[in-house]
């Protein structure tokens, strides 16, 4: 912008009544420039400086109008840090569960603020269950929300896990948990408050200009001394397919379990069987969440069908598990990850998990080969 302003200025100040200018060797300066007025015209001079001082003051205006409205001259605080939080102790809310591995020997203390089908909290649980993490869990009440109002982050999932200081370290978003709780398994000496400090948010302006806040190296796991047992290659690919679920997968979700509104009341009535809603909130707010939610999610994926642009949101989803079962085909292994499923394997499962007791599980299952 500024370097702009001053070509523009330099522009327009070359292209002053200069008559004289092809005479003056070429070296325009101001003196000069003004010696070379002729005496009988200086309200032209006057004119003109007159403009340049109008046009400064207007450049600066609009450099200030801008400043305030347009995000691209704001670029030098796009990159602001965000450390975690630590809490000194644990806040003042109801563990509803407890996974318990006998043979957890990651040293891990977490508690995980989830609702039970909420996509991103699957994903978190499929990595815990299938490391043998032991782990407690607050069932949040979707409606509400009370037991994740200590948070500055509302969303879930939420992760507190015990430092060595005995403190705990907020873990906010899915792939970061993942990621940073892997990065921890591959060298469990480590403290895991301080690992969390190499996932920092970094804020940017979004497309409609609102700043926002985003873990940029969600993706990337931390080696630190050691050498990671995958090639650069396989490690990109685990990546791409972790990223697939979050950016893709994850939004053909709600437009298809809240199709239409019987669809969208069966998913919550599932949804309160599982994560036990009838035990852990009063009547009210059973209701309040089954039939509120419904509702609400109801009319939120039809908005969300059109934001991402889904024709038929069936065929959307059955695309995608194609995608995915072509991509193993192609692999011809079993997991995306080979013998074995790696972190982006357990996203998807994780994912598509969400929907389990639903219509349209049972309708993906049925017309593409995800099921095996
Ligand atoms: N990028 C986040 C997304 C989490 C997310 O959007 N969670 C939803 C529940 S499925 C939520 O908490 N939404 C509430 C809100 O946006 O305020 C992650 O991967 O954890």
């Amino acid at each position: 912008m500024t370097t702009y302003k001053l070509c523009s200025l330099t522009r327009n100040l070359t292209r002053f009544p200069i008559t004289n200018y092809n005479t003056v060797n070429k070296s325009i300066n101001f003196r000069y420039f003004a010696s070379q007025i002729p005496k009988s015209k200086p309200s032209t001079l006057k004119l003109g400086l007159k403009g340049v001082a109008l046009g400064t003051l207007l450049g600066t205006g609009y450099s200030g109008y801008l400043f305030f409205t347009d995000t691209s001259a704001k670029d030098h605080l796009v990159h602001q840090k965000r450390g975690p939080e630590y809490l000194d102790t644990l806040p003042n809310v109801r563990i509803t569960k407890r996974i318990v591995n006998e043979n957890d020997k990651s040293g891990l203390e977490l508690i995980l603020f989830q609702f039970q089908t909420c996509p991103f909290c699957c994903k978190v649980r499929a990595f815990l269950d299938f490391n043998g993490i032991s782990y407690s869990i607050v069932e949040v009440d979707a409606v509400l929300r009370q037991d994740i109002k200590w948070s500055k982050s509302k969303k879930v999932p939420t992760l507190l896990a015990k430092t060595k200081d005995g403190r705990y370290v907020q873990l906010s978003d899915s792939s970061t948990i993942i990621s940073v709780i892997s990065s921890y398994l591959i060298d469990k000496r480590q403290d895991i408050g301080e690992l969390v400090k190499l996932y920092p948010a970094i804020s940017y302006f979004d497309d409609n200009g609102k700043k926002a806040f985003d873990i940029m190296n969600k993706y990337f796991l931390m080696f630190g001394d050691h050498k990671p047992k995958d090639s650069k290659d396989v490690m990109n690919d685990e990546r791409k397919w972790r990223a697939w679920a979050d950016s893709h997968l994850v939004h053909l979700i709600s437009p298809n379990v809240y199709r239409t509104k019987d669809e969208a009341l069966e998913t919550f009535e599932w949804f309160s069987d599982v994560g036990e809603w009838g035990v852990h909130f009063p009547q009210w707010e059973r209701n309040l969440m089954v039939y509120g939610g419904a509702f609400a999610m109801w009319a939120i994926a039809k908005r969300l069908k059109k934001r991402y642009d889904l024709d038929d949101v069936r065929v959307s989803i059955y695309d995608a598990c194609n995608s995915w079962i072509d991509a193993i085909e192609k692999k011809k292994t079993t997991f995306i990850g080979g013998n074995e499923p790696n972190l982006a394997d357990l996203a998807v499962f994780g994912v598509l998990s969400s929907m389990e007791g639903c219509q349209a599980f049972k309708d993906v299952c049925e017309n593409t080969k995800i099921g095996k």
